[in-house]
Formats: C-alpha cells, structure tokens, sequence
C-alpha cells in the first residue's frame, strides 16, 4: 500500500495508521474546513478562577469570558501532581501509570516505548497544521532544533519568570532554601514578564497567520508558578487583610493516613506552619492571586488579537492547568498531593460547534483533550489513546460521563474523583474517602465509616489496573514503595515509619 494511498484510506476511515511527524497530508486542512487550535497551558493554577469558585475573591474577567463562550468543565483533574507527568500524559495521551513518567525526569523521548509516539501537537501536523510554540509545553526543552522541529514548525520566546528582583523578597525558606520558592511585589514593568513577552509572540503570530492553512498555536504561560512575582496593580485586585486566606482546618491532617505525608515527604514548598510563623501565608495568597490574575490578562490578549483577526469563529480554543496548588489547606502549600487543590484545574474549550455557557459537572480528565482536539478539528482517530472525547458534553454539558476522574502519583497512588466523591488508595493500602457534596473541603475522612462501603467498593474497581514502576532514569519528587519490607524511599532516601515528618 503506497503512503498516499494509507493517508487516504484515513482520512476516509478515520483509521489509526501511523503519521510520520512532519509528513503532511495530501489534502491541504484548510481546503477541508478545518478550525484553528489556540492551545494555552498555563502552569500549576488551581481552581482559583472566578467562575469556577474555588477562591470567593479570584478576579479572571478574562478567562470567565471565555467560559462564557463556551464550556468550562467545573469537575475536570490533572492525571498527575507534577509538571513533567502531568504535561506527558496530556499530550501522549496515556497515563503516568502507563508510561512509568511521574517526576521530574525522564524527558519521554528519551525512553524506547515513547520517543516516537505521536504527540498531541505532531498529530495535528500530520494533518496539514502549521504548528507553532511558545513558553512552557513539555516540561523540558527537547534540545537541538532538529528535536525541536520534530515537535513543532515553529518555536517562539520560551517565556518563564522574566525579571527577577536582585535577591530573594522573603529570605531564605525551609527545606533547603530554593530559589523559585519566592513571592512578592517588587516594582518592574509586566511588559518584562516572560508570560507578557509569550502572549505578545503568539498575538503577532495570529496576527500573521496564513489563511490558506490552519494553525495549531501552543502558548504556555509560567505564572502562578513559583516565584510569585508580580506588579503593584495585580496585588490591588485584592484586600491586604485575611480576606484572603483560603478556609483551612486546623489538624485536618490528623485522619488522613501518615503514608500522604510520603508524597510530598521533603520539598522546598514551605508547609502552612512555616508561612504562618514568617508572616507569609498572606503574602503568599495575595502573589498567588495576583498572579493568576495577570496571567488572565496575558489570555485576555489572545482572544482579542484572535477577534481581531476574524479568527474566532474559525478557532478552537482550549484552555487547561497541569495541576493545581495549595496555599495551606491541609498543612502545606505546594502540590504532589492526591486531594481536591492539588488535582482540580481548570478546562475549557470555546469556538466552532461546542455551546455557549456550559457547564459540566461531570468527571473530566486533561487525558480527554486529545481525543476531544481531533473530534473537534476532525482528524483522523487514533486507539492508542487512553482518554475520551468530551464533545458529549461540549453539545450538551450534562451528559453523563461513566469514567471518574484518576490521578496517579507515583505507582500505587491514585485518586479517583467520580462526580460527588474522592476515594484515595496509598501503595501501602491506607485510604481516604471524602463525600465532596456535603465536604467541599475534604475535612472529614470517611473511610472507617462502615456505611460508605458500597461507594468505596464502587470507586476501588477503578484504581488503574495498568500501574507500572517509575521509568529508567526517574528523578525528583519519585517515590517507590515495597509491600513485602514496608519500605519507602523518597528521592533515594529511605523513609521509616518512626520518622518525623520534615517542616
Ligand atoms: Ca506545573
Ligand atoms: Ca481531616
């Protein structure tokens, strides 16, 4: 069978053949109708976002606008804590349980079973997409321009912090005093923030785009990452007082098993005594939102260089989070946690044939967009996905999805969100299970209670039956565990059961 004759055989069945990243197809997409695709990632925001009410005070006019033209899942979950597996998993579209990618490194092309799989961004390209990219993505930079042009055409400014104040605003933090671990306002202009540099690239590339050929334009943006810097005018979206503080529980941790402190055993994220005893938990909210705040700004550009254009009814856009973060809610802030704030992020798609206004509360995963990207855009389907496509709900956002919502850190820790619950299974067997609808803030751990058997049973047949040991070469914030010794080790580092936990 020629290659010619395969593409169209795809093209005509939607059959999964294998696309060569940079081959094109024989049709040119625009000839057959096909949207652009704004893509924006933005990197460890929580559900600290107007319209999705995970902070009574968050101001994001911009991305609540977008919602508004679209539909904004209230109930969608990261498939992992942490940048690099997370950010693997949505653009494989395969789970870190599959992949063996949970911390930090590896890079997964550099391992056998995946450094040729077609990546979300390559599968648009093998369809006749011009591919473009700016700021964070992948977590990593795949390094020589050959390895960069086999993920996208075209790279532009990478973005991340921008200006930095001479040294660190809060002085020197616990747990080994890293550099990013900062916030503040410090007096600098936001046009020399990296994400501003990112959305002004991006904005001359909308600007600029051929007609006779559709795009797919990944942007990500950095903030609210850490260090929370940002200007004077973000900070005074919000009040200088407690208003602020998000609802914590104190000794919330007492009924959640020892083993949840082993995911995030020794981190530079300061815990919530710390922040409290230093006078930053305050600081801390306010850089957080007044960061989230900017950073909806730097989309608010987008859509309007995007309306401008004439572009916006020909463009999808999808708007996601990698993971979420904690601002003290359970004793810490940071994330690499299983429960709601570290796993809850927003995802919204808006553009051609998806309704106005949604909102779906059903279970959603980052895993989905995939799928949910090639139905929207109709190219051809692939089997070897694990996610599935949203357009259900993007017609109508209360269609019932069967699947809950899985989150996976480390092998043998996972979190499985169904529409009201979250049940939770440590390596080592201890459990949690929260009733969300009546314990918003996953305060009261119901897994002794006998008469929620039934549900955990329910939830428990889907912990992922696939759940493989972290690839070669993995490194930061990995964690193995051995049922036979009861052993753990975190980061090398062997923990017991008699340690006290690091502050
Ligand atoms: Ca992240
Ligand atoms: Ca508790």
């Amino acid at each position: 069978m020629t290659r010619q004759f395969s593409l169209l055989l795809a093209i005509l069945f939607g059959l999964n053949l294998p696309l060569e990243p940079g081959t094109r197809h024989a049709l040119s997409a625009a000839e057959s109708g096909k949207p652009n695709v704004l893509f924006i990632a933005i990197d460890d925001q929580n559900d600290w976002i107007g319209t999705m009410g995970g902070h009574p005070l968050a101001k994001t006019p911009q991305i609540d606008r977008l919602a508004n033209r679209g539909t904004l899942f209230m109930n969608a979950h990261c498939q992992a804590p942490l940048c690099c597996p997370s950010r693997t998993s949505l653009l494989l579209g395969v789970r870190p349980t599959t992949t063996g990618v949970y911390g930090l490194n590896p890079s997964f092309r550099t391992l056998e079973p995946w450094k040729d799989r077609v990546a979300l961004p390559q599968h648009f390209q093998a369809h006749g997409y011009r591919t473009l990219t700016t700021g964070k993505i992948y977590h990593g930079d795949p390094g020589s321009p050959e390895l960069r042009r086999k993920e996208f055409d075209l790279w532009g400014p990478s973005g991340g912090i921008g200006v930095t104040p001479e040294k660190k605003l809060i002085g020197n933090t616990p747990m080994g005093n890293h550099p990013l671990m900062d916030w503040g306002v410090f007096p600098h202009r936001d046009e020399d923030k990296g994400d501003y540099q990112v959305a002004s690239w991006a904005v001359e590339q909308i600007k600029s785009a051929r007609k006779d050929e559709p795009f797919f334009l990944a942007t990500g943006f950095f903030l609210p990452h850490v260090p929370c810097y940002a200007t004077q005018k973000w900070f005074d979206l919000y009040p200088d007082d407690d208003r602020v503080l998000p609802l914590v529980k104190a000794g919330d941790r007492a009924d959640t098993p020892r083993f949840s402190w082993y995911l995030h055993w020794n981190l530079p994220e300061p815990r919530l005594k710390w922040v409290q005893e230093h006078e930053q938990w305050r600081n801390l909210v306010r850089s957080y939102l007044a960061c989230t705040s900017f950073v909806d700004s730097q989309v608010g550009r987008l859509v309007d260089a995007l309306e401008e254009a004439g572009l916006a009814d020909n463009t999808i856009i999808v708007l996601w989070s990698d993971h979420g973060w904690h601002l003290g809610e359970k004793g810490i802030t940071g994330k690499n946690t299983l429960w709601e704030r570290s796993t809850r992020v927003p995802l919204l798609f808006a553009g051609p044939g998806i309704s106005p206004d949604g909102r779906c509360r059903q279970p959603a995963e980052l895993l989905d967009i995939y799928p949910t990207l090639i139905d929207l855009c109709h190219l051809s389907a692939r089997t070897d996905l694990e996610g599935i496509s949203l357009m259900p709900q993007l017609k109508d956002a209360t269609t019932r999805r069967e699947r809950p919502a899985i989150t996976s850190h480390n092998q043998g820790n996972h979190a499985i969100r169904s529409e009201n619950w979250r049940y939770i299974h440590y390596a080592d067997a201890s459990e949690e299970l929260y009733d969300l609808q009546n314990d918003p803030h996953e305060w009261e751990n119901l897994i002794n209670h006998p008469q929620y058997a039934a549900t955990v049973a329910e939830h428990k047949q889907w912990l992922p039956r696939v759940d493989v040991p972290p690839a070669p070469k993995s490194a930061h914030r990995v964690l193995t565990y051995d049922k036979k010794t009861d052993e753990a080790i975190w980061e090398g580092e062997r923990i017991l059961r008699t340690d006290p936990i690091p502050e």
